[in-house]
């Protein structure tokens, strides 16, 4: 029997990025099914969008949605708080497994390129390696640099293996958020030992009390923000340079019909560091001019094209919601991709177009797609053979091909180091300038928007309309990951977009020349935020712990398990997270209530969930309001409103 025709959905109803519309219009011409129409096709099952069901022993699965008189307990007696807990912390465990596996293997890549065995790569920001070692009491004075990487090099595995202690970085975390953590009993160990440690507790018949689960929720969750996560974000700075803003080029626009197109996408700098060194060998180029092309258009996609973009100036396709239509354009002579976030179905997609699907790392193979390995040792031997795969398909392209016109410009590559420049000047680096605009009002809050696409919500939406309301209310906005590549395609990472900030912010943007919009880079780059986050803190004025900022953040239309990773490590720093669209959290249970509200009254941020963006804009808002006032600053606010001469006097640049 035929399967039954899934009921498409109207385009405009699945996204509103111009060039993702075009191209799924013109898949459903090809009969190419894209992740849109079976997101239409698979209704989420009502009980795991709620995590109300255990699997994890064979008395069950139990699901816990029934009216029977056992509602609400599994076979083992667990109850409906500890299965919410359990499968949390089981999502908390695996996105920082991903962030911190994705860290180890820059941190081992620091190490090889130290001791020589990687030659193709060397360390681009000493200076940046020297602030770190001494951030962590690494002593530099009249040392040799390689010295020092080699102390720092240990000091940071300490990130991953320790069994005993703090985490290196706890050295860098406000004194009284330490100290909370300190008291609670959950300042990382390790990550590797945090996550067994999760996996441990929430196997069947172990830890049954969701108020102690949560404890090694936070732990975990801390082990990657500021352990997996952060170390990843220093050592691809020490090693590819620390970004500093660049104009880039966004959306699909980008892609060249008498070019050699290769799509770059996955979370691993490597991979399209080496595609450049690789694309700008002569003898391939020279290759690719006799094939006909004009050049090789290396193109970056997802994280690793946020994270290397601000580096080289390299053009960027768009969010995870595109990966699919990218190809769909025929225009892509090869797609090359590492690991996270890689749809299967990319595979079947790109051999519809002809396009070469190459996977190159070991942890993440797909079935049928062409691997080849690529070994940091000699990482080019892989990123050839890919261009010149690319070559061939070039030269013999059969598939029409349609390449949208759109394409935006924006600024990117905000790091916490390059805020601290341009707030300060030369003169006086440092984050007093900011600190004092919100102070005196003239900036209300900060606010991270971060995180994935999800076709179970309409594709950039929410991200854009959050954004803009922020601005709108004078909130300075960071981001990273997918988020922040839809608001580069809608346009809110060039200083035009100050236009449409409220006037205190504006105020500053056009003092200073940034835009209202910081992209700061890939997901692990959210480590960023807590560095600039701390410094705030640390500057003074605005409370003695992060909790005390005025500042929440937002993941409006997440899918990843490293998005609810991401969401509770600033939960447990202190800070106050939205995420779009749904949680996965059974509503009206103890966990939920502690996740709402108990962490805050504890000292730490707290989780909320919101479907429409006006609504995750109201709820931070009201949230950076409550902060204000405590801090006793709301009054400065109210008077930069009405003093004219006030805003005219401000100069950020003295
Ligand atoms: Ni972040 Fe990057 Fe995007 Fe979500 Fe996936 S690409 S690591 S997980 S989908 S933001
Ligand atoms: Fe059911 Fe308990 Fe087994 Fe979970 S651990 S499946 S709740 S019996």
């Amino acid at each position: 029997m035929a399967a039954k025709p899934i009921k498409l959905l109207n385009v405009e109803d699945l996204t509103i990025c111009e060039t993702t519309a075009e191209m799924i219009t013109k898949a459903r011409a090809d009969g190419v099914e894209l992740f849109f129409d079976r997101a239409t096709a698979i209704k989420p099952c009502p009980i795991g969008e709620q995590s109300a069901c255990c699997k994890h022993c064979s008395m069950g699965p139990c699901r816990m949605n029934t009216k029977s008189p056992y509602d609400r307990v599994g076979v083992c007696g667990a109850t409906i708080d500890t299965i919410v807990a359990r499968n949390f912390g089981r999502m908390v465990a695996a996105g920082t497994a991903a962030h911190t596996d994705h860290g180890m293997a820059m941190l081992e890549l620091f190490r090889d390129v130290i001791n020589g065995k990687v030659k193709d790569f060397s360390i681009k920001d000493p200076l940046k390696l020297f602030e770190i070692a001494e951030s962590l009491d690494i002593v530099t004075e009249g040392r040799e640099l390689k010295d020092v990487a080699l102390d720092l090099y240990r000091e940071l595995e300490r990130t991953y293996v320790q069994v005993e202690g703090e985490l290196p970085m706890m050295k860098r975390v406000p004194e009284k958020t330490l100290e909370l953590w300190r008291k609670a009993g959950i300042v990382p160990r390790g990550a590797m030992r945090e996550i067994m440690e999760m996996m441990h507790r929430t196997a069947m018949g172990v830890d049954q009390d969701y108020e102690n689960i949560m404890l090694q929720i936070s732990r975990t969750a801390l082990a990657d923000g500021w352990g997996g996560s952060m170390v990843s974000t220093d050592i691809s700075d020490i090693l590819f340079g620390t970004p500093a803003p660049l104009e880039i080029e966004i959306d699909m626009g980008v892609l060249k019909k008498d070019k050699v197109n290769i799509i770059v996408h996955g979370h691993e700098p490597i991979l399209l560091e080496a595609m450049l060194l690789s694309a700008a060998d002569p003898e391939i180029k020279e290759m690719a001019k006799d094939a006909g092309a004009k050049g090789i258009n290396l193109v970056g996609m997802c994280c690793s094209g946020l994270d290397v973009m601000s580096r080289h100036g390299l053009p960027h396709a768009g969010n995870f919601s595109s990966t699919e239509a990218v190809l769909v354009t025929g225009a892509i002579d090869a797609m090359t991709v590492d690991i996270q976030c890689i749809k299967q179905d990319l595979k079947r997609v790109a051999d519809f177009y002809d396009t070469p699907f190459i996977t190159t790392n070991y942890r993440a193979k797909i079935e049928g797609a062409l691997h080849i390995p690529l070994d940091e040792q000699n990482p080019l031997v892989c990123t050839d053979e890919i261009i010149l795969k690319a070559i061939a398909r070039f030269q013999t392209r059969k598939k029409p091909i349609q390449i949208p016109r759109k394409k935006t410009t924006g600024v990117h590559g905000f790091s916490y180091e390059y805020i601290n420049y341009m707030l300060g000047g030369s003169f006086r680096g440092g984050y007093t300038p900011l600190n004092e605009n919100i102070i005196n009002g003239r900036i209300r809050g900060v606010a991270g928007v971060v995180g994935c696409t999800n076709p179970r919500s309409k594709h950039d939406y929410s991200h854009v309309e959050l954004v803009k309301e922020l601005i709108k209310n004078d909130v300075l906005v960071l981001q990273t990951g997918c988020s922040q590549m839809a608001l580069a395609k809608a346009g809110l990472t060039g200083p035009d977009a100050a236009a449409l900030a409220g006037d205190g912010l504006a105020e500053v943007c056009e003092t200073v020349g940034m835009p209202p919009v910081l992209g700061l880079g890939a997901c692990v780059d959210n480590s960023r935020i807590l560095i600039a986050a701390s410094e705030m803190v640390k500057t003074g004025g605005l409370g003695e712990s992060l909790a005390d900022l005025p500042a929440a953040g937002c993941a409006p239309e997440w899918m990843s398990e490293k998005a609810i990773a991401i969401g509770h490590y600033f939960v447990a720093s202190g800070i106050y997270v939205v995420f779009g669209h749904t949680l996965p959290v059974t509503g009206g249970t103890r966990f939920e209530k502690l996740l709402f509200e108990g962490l805050e009254d504890l000292g730490f941020g707290k989780w909320a969930v919101a479907d429409d963006p006006l609504e995750m804009a109201r709820l931070m808002i009201a949230h950076i309001d409550k902060k204000r006032s405590q801090l006793g600053i709301d009054k400065g606010r109210e008077r930069v409103l009405t003093d004219m001469t006030d805003r005219r006097s401000l100069d950020l640049t003295a």
